[in-house]
């Protein structure tokens, strides 16, 4: 092994959480070799071709020294029942699946033509892990999109225990990090309560994204070839789904590091999100009701199930722990225009809002401190003159999943709910083409999961909810999603 594979290799370990010396890892290569059977279902087959586009530790590196590639069907020589024969190992392996299972009658592999089901819980029932690569394996994919003529499955509803490692493909370092992990510990690398590998999805894409600055300053690019576009503005209102998708992309990129979607000009579509394909609206437009290819769920049980409790109560001003206000919003007295303008990016922000929309912010007032008048104030931001109930009668309007959050900030006990950077995302996001029902759900959903988080660090076991706001629909159906398992 040369010293760059072992140098990627030591790096590969760190970016796992271990530390590993030259000594350990020859120790490895001299150790028996993590027996891989890889199999094919309904996909593209981008996932193998990612996985092959790897430099530095490349496939070579892997077949050579820490896996027996025992059966890939794209790879190996071997076909027919000799093919098959592959399959009847005595030996533990790992599993990994790419592709989603359609039904019996759309497909048939191998020599004896077994279906995708028979396939796959025949060789899960002998693996010792299974992995499934990408997101069609993973969550159903193309395949399982509406109208899903093929009647296509994910591995996850099949395998609850599954790893899956989500993307369409993942990248080639997701997939070798991974399956190296396998090799040298026995065991899959530390999960995220999805069951991906939290190493590589457990951070938010958008807030590792080059074009960030730009995005926080609202400059955007309209149309693909711009002049915005030439001098690397943010994609958001030419469909980026960044700020709602939880991949390493902008780390690791792809085909040895070369680029990834964003670097080369186009938005994340976030292929390695569930139901990535009718859950984000359209690839090219920010996210908005009227491209809802599903209609958002929604919780409407009466929230009285939680009115246990006389000393833990949720009022419009905060929550109070037998009657003493400890958990509450702050933020600073001044309006909006004097918060943004102190800083050059909140400045540029500001200016680009105002020439857009010709609003002029400074004549907007110090918001009472309460959750109704967040509400208030980002909707004299948008301009809307519109009563509180009209309000959340909007919000209620959004048929898409994914809400566009504010970033309040949660400071320990006394909680304090800060909110006073948060508007700036209003402006943000209308000036990225999100429309105003799009804004105030996010807001409304910001709310109840501030709500619901102060609740939890609290620690209380019962709550009672007080006053009209709560009697909303929409408050009731966001406190429900948000205070699952409370
Ligand atoms: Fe293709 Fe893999 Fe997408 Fe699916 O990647 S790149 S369609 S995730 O299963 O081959
Ligand atoms: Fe990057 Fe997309 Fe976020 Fe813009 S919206 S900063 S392009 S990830
Ligand atoms: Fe996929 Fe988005 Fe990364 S589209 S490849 S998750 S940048």
């Amino acid at each position: 092994m040369n010293a760059n594979v072992l140098a990627q290799i030591q790096s590969t370990l760190k970016t796992l959480g271990v530390k590993a010396d030259e000594n350990e890892i020859y120790a490895k290569i001299n150790a028996k070799k993590l027996k891989l059977i890889w199999l094919h279902f309904s996909e593209c087959t981008g996932c193998s071709e990612s996985f092959i586009r790897s430099e530095n530790i490349g496939l070579d590196d892997l077949i050579f020294d820490f896996i027996d590639l025992v059966y890939h069907e794209t790879y190996m020589a071997a076909s027919g029942f000799l093919a098959e024969d592959l399959l009847n190992i005595n030996e533990p392996f790992l599993l990994v699946v790419e592709g989603a299972i359609s039904e019996a009658s759309y497909y048939t592999g191998g020599a004896p033509a077994h279906s995708a089901m028979h396939k796959l819980k025949e060789l899960a029932s002998r693996a010792s892990c299974v992995y499934a690569i990408g997101s069609c394996s993973s969550y159903g994919g193309i395949q399982a999109a509406k109208p899903n003529p093929t009647n296509s499955i994910s591995i996850e509803d099949i395998l609850k225990d599954a790893v899956l490692i989500p993307g369409c493909p993942p990248s080639e370092s997701n997939i070798i990090a991974s399956i190296l992990h396998y090799a040298f510990f026995n065991k899959a690398p530390l999960l995220d309560e999805n069951n991906r590998p939290a190493f590589a999805y457990s951070k938010c894409l958008h807030d590792m994204c080059e074009r960030k600055i730009a995005f926080e300053s609202g400059d955007f690019v309209e149309t693909f070839g711009d002049e915005a576009a030439k001098n690397g503005a943010c994609l958001f209102k030419v469909g980026c789904k960044g700020p709602y998708t939880f991949n390493n992309c902008p780390k690791t990129k792809f085909n040895a590091k070369t680029s990834w979607p964003v670097q080369a000009g186009h938005g994340c579509i976030a292929c390695s999100e569930r139901d990535f394909w009718d859950g984000y609206g359209i690839y090219e437009q920010a996210l908005a009701s009227s491209y809802a290819q599903t209609k958002r769920a929604r919780n409407y049980e009466s929230l009285e199930r939680f009115n246990k409790s006389d000393e833990v109560i949720v009022k419009d001003d905060g929550i109070y722990v037998n009657n003493e206000l400890l958990a509450y919003l702050e933020y600073e007295s001044q309006n909006h225009a004097e918060l943004l303008n102190k800083n050059k990016l909140g400045a540029k922000l500001l200016n680009n809002y105002k020439d857009k929309f010709n609003l002029s912010l400074e004549a907007e007032s110090k918001t009472d401190n309460t959750f109704s008048g967040i509400l208030k104030a980002c909707s004299n931001i948008l301009g809307l003159d519109l009563s509180l109930n009209e309000l959340l009668d909007m919000a209620n309007k959004y048929e898409i999943g994914i809400a566009s959050g504010l970033d309040f900030k949660l400071a320990k006990k006394p909680i304090l709910i800060d909110v006073t950077k948060s508007f700036r995302l209003v402006l943000i996001y209308r000036l990225g083409g999100l429309d105003e029902i799009a804004i105030l759900f996010g807001v409304v959903d910001s709310i109840a999961s501030m709500i619901a988080k102060s609740l939890k660090m609290l620690e209380c076991k019962s709550v009672k909810f007080e006053g009209d706001l709560f009697k909303h629909e929409i408050l009731i159906d966001r406190l429900n999603y948000h205070l699952k398992g409370f």
